[in-house]
């Protein structure tokens, strides 16, 4: 089935130049680029981006971090590209990240882990609209 999954190059990565290369790991797998832009968002933006998560013991730091810095925010599209992106980003903690994973090569520890991907459809049909206009999803 033909998806579209939203990722977002966190800051730690944008800081150090690595934000085409992650992108082309992605590209490489086969996934359709559909829309990209960098931005810095607000601590209140990053709270609504991870409403799911509030009330967790990293949520506070989760969200000071990701409006820290620049973030890039990509749409992908392709056959099951919500857990292709998955594979690709590898596990959430770099350390436990298969060899070859965006994570495992880049990923600094769990927090800063370089990458997000929507986890499921309904994630990634609001990931992408939070970021995204329509006109910009061609
Ligand atoms: P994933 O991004 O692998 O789906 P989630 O959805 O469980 O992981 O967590 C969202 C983000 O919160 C992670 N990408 C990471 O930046 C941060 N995070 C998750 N677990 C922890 C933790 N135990 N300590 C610090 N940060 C965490």
């Amino acid at each position: 089935m033909t998806e579209r999954t939203l990722t977002i190059i966190k800051p730690d990565a944008t800081e150090r130049n690595l934000s085409a290369r992650i992108l082309s790991m992605i590209e490489s797998a086969g996934l359709k680029l559909v829309s990209v832009k960098s931005m810095k968002i607000s601590k209140k933006e990053a709270e609504e981006f991870y409403y799911v998560h509030k009330g967790k013991p990293f949520f506070e730091s989760l969200t000071q971090y990701m409006s820290s810095g620049k973030i890039v925010v990509a749409v992908f599209e392709g056959e099951d590209a919500i857990s292709k992106v998955r594979k690709i980003m590898g596990a959430t903690d770099p350390k436990k990240a298969e060899d070859g994973t965006i994570r495992k090569l880049y990923g600094i520890d769990i927090e800063k882990n370089s990458i997000h991907g929507s986890d499921s459809r309904e994630s990634a049909e609001f990931e992408v609209s939070f970021f995204f206009s329509k006109k910009e999803l061609i």
